[in-house]
């Protein structure tokens, strides 16, 4: 009666865990993880479970972790909350990565870039631990899946949280899921391609394997000069000349398509499938990890691309069409409505599902999420404020191209 098959010749996992939904970054923090919540009554609403493999995820280890990230700051995480906090900062071994404080800073920063004070991208917040150990662990699940060759796809719209580094937390992510399933990864698969559709620059993955040949990461973003306050759109990094680093074999295993803001959906979805395309052509994965961070959308709070969510879905439909083993991860996405459609409509593509377009508002626990007047009642097609303005001209998609071919 939902009208849900499970796809042909291929299956699906999904990873999910509910006690990250709780989960509050502060006030008016942008990061708001009941955007998953959302997805989740969307996904449950249409009924994609009947096409998928669900399963609760648990906490990755420690030990699991440190397969990235240095032992102190997974120390520091496992046993970071508010109340332990000022304590943990005087400890010696943690102390060490308090940085010095300039005059520009804004907020009171902690060691690893963590912070109490209310305008940190990476606050200490209540069941932090918890939240980070749980998208982590369903990652590395959904990673398990794929390398036993027990599904064909993987979902975890939790992860995908591309800043961290190796002993530092940056825009709001603390634990780099995607590069601990990359090292899962490569215990079995000869190359696996990295892409990267959130509209911010996937820096810590493409930090992570700068000197890898058997990782190539691939980056589409918001990029521009410095604007009126000094800044430059976050994290800065991710030019078109940026290609892994010099002199090393990683070299030419890093791409970056820096893009202007208000890109439209023809322009991206041509950009996207010409350079993906010319990528796998070239490096010939044997796996793909996908981040579909949402914040690529129009109308996003802090995004500043014009997608609409039927060109994001094309970008995963595209990458799905080559049948390697692919990890779908989440990411940004700061307009909760459409992130949760979006995530939902990749997972139903995902599944081989056509959803129908108007949203099973009767049976979802909170149809004024998605019923609102002001943006509509559909799937695809919520009218977006268009606040951008598209300032990609003509990108030189020749010249981006020929940097492809080293
Ligand atoms: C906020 O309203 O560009 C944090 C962050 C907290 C609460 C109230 C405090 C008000 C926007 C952002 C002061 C906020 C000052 N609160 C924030 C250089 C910055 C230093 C922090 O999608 N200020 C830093 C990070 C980016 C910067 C983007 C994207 C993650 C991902 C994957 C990370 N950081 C300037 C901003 C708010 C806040 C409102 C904010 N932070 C917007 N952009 C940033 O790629 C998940
Ligand atoms: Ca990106
Ligand atoms: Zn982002």
């Amino acid at each position: 009666e939902h009208g849900i098959t499970r796809p042909k010749g291929h299956k699906v996992s999904f990873h999910y865990n509910s006690r990250v939904e709780d989960m509050h970054f502060g006030k008016t923090h942008p990061m708001k993880p009941w955007r998953l919540t959302l997805t989740k009554h969307l996904v449950l609403g249409y009924g994609l479970q009947y096409a998928m493999d669900t399963y609760e995820a648990v906490a990755a280890g420690k030990d699991q972790v440190r397969a990235f990230h240095d032992p102190d700051y997974v120390d520091f995480l496992a046993e970071v909350s508010p109340d332990t906090f000022p304590a943990l900062c005087e400890v010696e071994r943690y102390a060490a990565h308090i940085p010095e404080r300039t005059p520009q800073d804004t907020v009171d920063l902690g060691p690893f870039n963590l912070s109490t004070s209310p305008g940190a991208d990476c606050p200490v917040f209540d069941g932090m631990s918890t939240y980070l150990f749980l998208y982590t662990g369903a990652t590395l699940a959904a990673t398990n899946q794929l390398v036993t060759g027990q599904s064909d796809v993987a979902i975890n719209w939790s992860g995908g949280l591309h800043h961290a580094h190796k002993s530092e937390a940056s825009g709001f992510c603390y634990i780099n899921d995607i590069v601990l399933s990359i090292i899962d990864m490569l215990r079995v698969y000869p190359r696996v391609l990295y892409i990267d559709i959130d509209v911010h620059h996937g820096d810590g993955v493409e930090e992570a394997f700068q000197r890898q040949p058997r990782v190539m990461t691939l980056s589409y973003h918001r990029y521009g000069p410095y604007d009126e306050t000094g800044h430059r759109f976050f994290p800065g990094s991710g030019h078109l000349n940026d290609v892994g680093l010099k002199g090393t074999v990683g070299e030419h295993f890093a791409l970056n398509v820096p893009i202007a803001s208000g890109i439209d959906d023809r322009q991206y979805t041509t950009l996207f499938q010409s350079v993906t395309g010319r990528a796998i052509e070239a490096f010939k994965p044997s796996a793909i990890v996908l981040q579909c961070g949402a914040d690529s959308l129009g109308g996003d709070r802090l995004g500043q691309f014009n997608l609409n969510i039927k060109a994001h879905g094309e970008c995963v439909a595209f990458v799905k069409k080559t049948r390697l083993p692919l990890l779908i991860l989440g990411g940004g996405g700061y307009t909760a409505r459409n992130v949760a459609r979006a995530w939902c409509h990749e997972t139903a593509l995902t599944t081989d599902n056509t959803l129908p377009e108007k949203i099973p508002l009767d049976i979802i626990p909170r149809p004024e999420a998605f019923s609102r007047k002001s943006h509509g009642n559909g799937l695809l097609f919520p009218p977006f404020p268009r606040t951008h303005p598209n300032d990609c001209k003509d990108i030189d998609l020749e010249f981006m191209i020929k940097k492809l071919d080293h």
